[in-house]
């Protein structure tokens, strides 16, 4: 499942379904009691699919069991039938014991179990996605080291609670990994304890350890929620952002109104990026791309939303003369700015443009301007533009064609004189045996529809945006 696409359909969706993070209540619906479910994968995976037909959420999650990789790392449990599990004490309370402190391995305690239940649950479940639920790395520290301690000793032994947390990232980032590859299409990490921290502390012991957990799990089928109850999360908010979750999951000690406020929502931002495109605002629009990224907004959002969004809307006004050829080209720098600021972490991404255009203006022709209006348009439709420059020969565009593997070549001219070389371009690629692969197009002042069939090309348009609007249907053809 594309959970960046999950997550953009939610926060399109005019009405947004809840996310709940407790399944505890399939204790009732399944009739069972507490101890019996916590240690069946079988019951489990049942209790989240009957809560799923009860509840139409927006995706199932695990039973929030906060004892259960305490218990791998050796804490002593209690089980009740109508008590969640609780941690008894605490095993840490020397900077050697943290030394001494040994990682489980995955399976360790009741881990094996509870990602056994995440498979089981992901085969019951398949009209949304199934999200297991870990717990944060500094609540684990609190459980390992009592709750209170841990607070004290962000300040008194700070080497002991890194110690600590360098060991749980360890182990976290593995057992969510063990989740991804049983089928979960996400996790909730569930980090309550830093709520209680101040912002300095939380940024210390829990962001920054957080931070390598996500970036070390999360992709694009892997969605990485971030969850904190704690009261003190607003004025915690720019760490938390920085965290780079996919999403965020407050509880209701904070007003959800002042945290919207302090989060700006991807659609806000991608808003702004697209209206600084259009009043060619680079410097501006490739600030806002690097805060986009910085938050977490999903890479092909800020492309589709944000950048190709804006370009599209200049695209159109200068198709209707509401905008001019400076316009066109400000926007298109401001756009090229952003993108390449993008560009690198798209590619790291895989997401690759839908196709190659080999462009250029042909030979014994000067004229760029409205190639590079063609070449900015087709670049802000998402396609890769191989430019040629000006008096391009022939053989130039069928050789980069090959080398490239273009799907279209687009010739610009604006001689009389030169409009000729257009029709060599046709029968060169003819000649290259590479005619029925590609498709030409072509354009400038002088080229009409007529001039097209004739020296038959496949395609003319008399502006740029036209242009781009067929490439983009040539290329899914
Ligand atoms: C600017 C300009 C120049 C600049 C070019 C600068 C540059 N880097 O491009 C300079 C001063 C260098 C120049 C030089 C010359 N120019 Co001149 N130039 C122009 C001018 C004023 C504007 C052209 C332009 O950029 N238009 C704006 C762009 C946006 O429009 P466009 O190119 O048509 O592109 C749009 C569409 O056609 C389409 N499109 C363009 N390419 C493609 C490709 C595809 C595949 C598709 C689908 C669509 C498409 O999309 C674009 C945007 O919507 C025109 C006159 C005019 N008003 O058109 C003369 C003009 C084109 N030039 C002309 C001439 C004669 C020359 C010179 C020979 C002058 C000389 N004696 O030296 C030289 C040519 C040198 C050479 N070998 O090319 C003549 C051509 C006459 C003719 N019938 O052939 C014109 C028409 C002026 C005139 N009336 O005499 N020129």
């Amino acid at each position: 499942m594309n959970m960046t696409q999950w997550l953009d359909d939610l926060i399109k969706a005019p009405v947004k379904k809840a996310l709940p993070v407790l399944s505890f209540p399939s204790v009732q619906l399944l009739g069972i009691g507490v101890n019996e479910l916590i240690h069946s994968s079988d019951l489990q995976a049942k209790g989240m699919k009957a809560v799923a037909e009860r509840v139409d959420s927006a995706a199932s999650v695990s039973n929030m069991d906060l004892s259960v990789e305490a218990e791998a790392f050796g804490s002593e449990i209690r089980f009740s039938d109508d008590e969640v599990p609780t941690v008894v004490g605490h095993i840490i309370e020397s900077e050697e014991q943290a030394d001494a402190l040994v990682v489980p391995e995955i399976g360790a305690g009741r881990t094996g179990r509870y990602i056994e239940a995440i498979e089981k649950a992901s085969k019951l479940i398949t009209d949304r996605p199934v999200l297991a639920g870990v717990i944060g790395p500094f609540s684990l520290a609190g459980r390992l080291l009592d709750v209170s301690e841990a607070m004290i000793y962000c300040y008194d032994e700070p080497d002991l609670v890194h110690k600590t947390l360098k060991k749980i990232i360890q182990f976290s980032t593995a057992y969510i990994k063990a989740y991804k590859a049983a089928g979960a299409n996400g996790v909730v990490i569930a980090e309550p304890v830093a709520g209680l921290l101040s912002p300095a502390l939380n940024e210390e012991f829990s962001v920054a350890y957080v931070k390598q957990i996500v970036s070390a799990v999360k992709s694009d089928d892997f969605a990485v929620i971030y969850h904190n109850c704690g009261n003190g999360t607003p004025k915690m908010m720019d760490a938390i952002l920085t965290i780079g979750a996919d999403a965020y999951h407050f509880g209701n000690a904070v007003d959800m109104k002042e945290m919207l406020s302090l989060a700006p929502l991807p659609a806000e931002i991608l808003r702004e990026i697209s209206e600084q495109i259009q009043n060619g605002k680079a410097k501006a629009v490739k600030a806002l791309v690097e805060k986009a990224i910085a938050d977490g907004v999903p890479l092909k959002s800020i492309l589709d939303d944000g950048l190709l969004n804006g370009m599209g809307i200049v695209g159109a006004k200068f198709k209707n003369n509401e905008v001019f050829v400076p316009e066109v080209l400000v926007a298109a720098r401001a756009m090229n700015m952003g993108a390449s600021v993008l560009k690198p972490l798209l590619a790291e991404a895989g997401v690759v443009a839908s196709g190659k255009v080999c462009l250029g203006t042909v030979k014994g022709d000067l004229h760029d301007i409205g190639k590079n209006l063609v070449k900015m348009m087709m670049e802000g439709k998402g396609l890769e533009v191989i430019d040629l420059g000006t008096d391009v020969p022939p053989e130039k565009f069928i050789e980069a064609t090959k080398e490239n593997n273009c799907k279209i070549i687009a010739c610009s001219a604006l001689l009389t004189t030169t409009m000729g070389a257009m029709q060599d371009v046709v029968e060169a690629a003819k000649a290259a045996g590479i005619r029925d692969e590609v498709k030409i197009m072509i354009g400038g002042a002088p080229v009409t529809q007529a001039f097209c069939e004739q020296i038959k090309a496949d395609c003319y348009t008399p502006d740029a945006a036209s242009a781009a609007e067929v490439a983009v249907d040539f290329c899914k053809a």
